[in-house]
């Protein structure tokens, strides 16, 4: 054996001992360059060094030293692919994913109890054949006050101070009355439409009063209808949602857009009528206003009033829900206090 032959195989066995030893494959990057590398590689340099041999021995040399390379590529790769999966094996590991831990539970939503008193005054109407429409909240003053028959300058306009958009022209409405006329603009009788919907009025605000606050409007037009069919439409929907033995009672009032007009009050559902804290001790608790539409107000809109008649009331919906639900102060029903809203599941 040459020299040259000794070295190659001592080389080989350094190489073989120092991979099985090699844990990462960084260690083996820096390996394959120390024995293998073009440039500074100790194989390299035995083969750069073939020239100084003479043609026999070069030969034999060089086929040597190109089974030692072509075998210590070869443990190379094998043992990259053993370090990558070991490598592998501890980044999953160490990324280990728990599927077995319960999932946080999602809390459902539930409907605001406004919203749901809303939507059993619309039933209760819908069943009685009214159909349910929506209006705009910012009006112009034709629609809240002057088709009306509230005229600008009327002292009428102080009983709804109002938030102004455009001033005297454009305000949020303060009551959702402006849908009759909507209404009546865009059909014929025989009309029977209830209009739930915010409404706004520059008010202080108290326990039983909101400067936001809901209003239901109902409108029933044809020829022949009646104040007393007003007076067995309201008590019917207090039946229905208060229990067949509320009593209703109706109070000469006065709006500009209906007459007669009356404000209309149930019996505390609280007391039954005895007089307590809840209906400030009268027995009676104020639902809202009502009234036969005004011949002015029908002509306007183009119905003839020696033809057509029809009532119109006006509903607060936090007054009854109130009610319903024995809630003692409005403001709760915007606070968004999630101790409040959650007893509504
Ligand atoms: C009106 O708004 C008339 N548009 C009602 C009407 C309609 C009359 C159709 C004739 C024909 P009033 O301002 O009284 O009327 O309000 C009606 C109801 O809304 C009241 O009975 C009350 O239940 C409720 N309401 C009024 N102001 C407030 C307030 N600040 N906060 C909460 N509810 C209110």
């Amino acid at each position: 054996m040459t020299e040259e032959e000794q070295q190659l195989a001592a080389l080989r066995e350094r190489a073989v001992a120092e991979l099985a030893t090699i844990e990462t494959t960084d260690g083996l990057d820096e390996w394959r360059l120390r024995y293998l590398g073009r440039e500074r590689g100790e194989l390299s340099a035995i083969l750069k060094g073939l020239g100084r041999l003479p043609g026999d021995q070069r030969k034999q040399v060089g086929q040597a030293a190109n089974l030692v390379k072509v075998e210590l590529e070869g443990l190379a790769e094998t043992r990259r692919g053993e370090l990558r999966a070991q490598e592998r094996a501890a980044a999953l590991e160490r990324e280990q994913l728990d599927v077995t831990l319960p999932g946080r539970p999602i809390t459902r939503g539930h409907m605001h109890p406004l919203t749901r008193t809303t939507r059993q005054i619309a039933e209760i109407f819908e069943r009685m054949g009214f159909q349910t429409f929506q209006g705009p909240e910012v009006e112009t003053d034709y629609y809240n006050f002057q088709a009306l028959n509230i005229p600008q300058d009327h002292p009428a306009r102080d009983m709804q101070d109002t938030f102004w958009v455009l001033p005297g022209q454009i305000l949020l409405r303060t009551q959702t009355s402006p849908n009759q006329i909507r209404i009546m603009e865009r059909m014929r009788p025989p009309v029977r439409a209830i209009v739930p919907g915010k409404v706004y009025r520059s008010e202080a605000t108290d326990a039983s009063h909101e400067a936001v606050f809901h209003q239901v409007e109902g409108l029933l037009i044809d020829e022949t209808c009646t104040m007393s069919d007003l007076r067995g439409v309201v008590e019917r929907f207090a039946h229905e949602m208060f229990g067949a033995n509320r009593k209703i009672r109706f109070r000469p009032s006065y709006f500009p857009f209906t007459e007669p007009s009356a404000e209309f009050d149930m019996d505390c559902i609280n007391c039954d009528g005895a007089g307590c804290r809840i209906c400030k001790y009268s027995g009676w608790l104020e639902m809202g206003g009502s009234g036969m539409v005004h011949p002015k107000v029908l002509r306007g809109v183009g119905y003839d009033p020696a033809i057509y008649r029809g009532f119109a009331f006006g509903l607060g919906i936090e007054r009854i829900a109130m009610l319903r639900y024995g809630v003692e102060d409005i403001r709760l029903f915007s606070e968004n206090d999630l101790r409040f809203l959650s007893q509504f599941r």
